[in-house]
């Protein structure tokens, strides 16, 4: 009775109004798994290929209705009669069908869209939790989340070169108050924001996207706005940051001008300039973690970065792994980076995550499961980071329904779990 007795597809809105995937998955027993699929906007250049129409006039040219009809034409036939259980077996005939190494053929929005739907419906099958489902009777960590509230670069049309900064708020004693910290300087970050005449206005991921002049007026002000909540930087909460550097890497040099508009300092810093300035950022700042610091293809740079302070805080790479055994693998023997950020649609299928997951667990790597800037209101990840006791979740502000049903999930899952849920905080490097 878990055996698929239909699969459709339809194109719906992400949070930036742009078309996504959501396919839902039917079994005999008349069971639904719904899933949809998020979209980057700074994608790294190896992500598995998000397939869309062309043509301008239809959506300008985002449109996913090609991705739609692979999923109603071509897989949905060979998953007919197979049972939701089987996930790896499902995940694997899709990667078979698509016949490609970066799923160009069929779309990683189409694969990703049935495989996540098969993993609900899989889990309504059996009665459990999908967190439970999916990890088993283990998972019962609550992440440390990784909170966006100044939102840059590409997620916003303000001048900062860097993409996220972000809250960790570290002495929680759960995450319900790990949330409720959040909140508090959250707000008192709009206050300061306000008073001083500065733009409230939110970006992609929900946090604000004023104008600064220089990085260092962004992390003074977060700084302030946590003492103005009454916690201490580094005791309670710590900061960490998404330079997303592959959006401003230029002929072998890291261009700040999007930002330093001023001319008082170098624009243009050369990889060891900005690998300097990175390290003096995490001297000044209660900085734990740093987010692609280096373009995805500058591996020296990367070298470069960690052996300067890849034992003193997280490196986390991003477009750099792009989620894939491979890349992480290359990583691993490099000595680049010593975290990855997990994007479930930057690989397309859930059992290619879980490996991806489990090859940095066997090697020390800390996973940050993530969203995507143009996310749905699907909450999979918060399940997912439950599941595989990760620790550790990005998942944008304290605002915008998209983030919000994530720390939603998140406190049912920790209300569900009860005693047995564990919010360990800050355990990393
Ligand atoms: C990132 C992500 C999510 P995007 O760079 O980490 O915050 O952005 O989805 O646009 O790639
Ligand atoms: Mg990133």
């Amino acid at each position: 009775m878990s055996k698929i007795k239909s699969i459709k597809a339809r194109q719906i809105l992400d949070s930036r109004g742009n078309p996504t995937v959501e396919v839902d998955v039917i079994t005999h027993n008349n069971i639904l798994g719904r899933a949809s699929v998020p979209s980057g906007i700074s994608k790294g250049k190896e992500e598995a290929v998000e397939l869309r129409d062309e043509g301008e006039s239809f959506f300008l040219g985002k449109g996913v209705f090609k991705a739609v009809q692979n999923v109603n034409k071509i897989i949905a036939p060979e998953l007919i009669g197979k049972s939701v259980l089987n996930q790896e077996d499902i995940d694997r005939l899709m990667l078979d069908l698509d016949g490609t190494k970066n799923k160009k053929r069929l779309g990683a929005n189409a694969l990703l869209g049935i495989s996540l739907a098969v993993t609900k419906a899989a889990s309504e099958e059996l009665k459990l939790p999908l967190y439970k489902y999916m990890g088993g009777i283990s998972s019962n960590i609550l992440p440390v989340p990784l909170i966006n509230i100044i939102n840059g670069g590409k997620h916003s049309d303000s001048s900062i070169p860097f993409q996220e900064f972000m809250i960790i708020p570290i002495k929680a004693k759960n995450f319900f108050e790990a949330i409720q910290m959040s909140h508090k300087v959250f707000y008192s970050l709009k206050d300061i924001l306000y008073k001083k005449g500065l733009s409230t206005n939110l970006g992609d991921e929900g946090g604000f996207s004023p104008n600064f002049s220089k990085i260092e007026d962004i992390l003074d002000n977060i700084l302030e706005a946590i003492h103005k909540s009454g916690y201490e930087p580094y005791d309670h909460i710590g900061l960490a940051l998404d330079c997303a550097a592959s959006e401003f890497y230029q002929d072998n040099q890291y261009n700040y001008s999007k930002f330093e508009k001023k001319k008082e300092r170098k624009i243009k810093k050369s990889k060891e300039e900005h690998v300097n300035y990175l390290s003096y950022l995490i001297k000044r700042y209660p900085i734990l973690s740093i987010e692609d610091g280096m373009d995805q293809n500058d591996w020296e740079g990367w070298k470069l970065l960690t052996h300067e302070i890849g034992k003193e805080i997280q490196l986390v790479g991003d477009d750099l792994f792009v989620t894939q055994v491979e890349k992480l693998n290359r990583g691993i023997k490099e000595k680049i980076a010593n975290s990855i950020l997990i994007k479930v649609n930057q690989v397309g299928t859930l059992t290619e995550t879980i490996n991806t997951i489990n090859l940095a667990k066997k090697n020390k790597y800390n996973s940050i499961i993530s969203h995507r800037s143009g996310e749905t209101e699907d909450p999979f990840i918060a399940d997912l980071s439950v599941a595989f006791n990760t620790g550790q979740i990005k998942t944008g502000s304290i605002s915008r329904s998209e983030r919000t049903s994530k720390y939603n999930q998140l406190f049912r899952i920790e209300e569900m779990l009860g005693n047995n849920s564990y919010y360990p905080g800050w355990i990393f490097p």
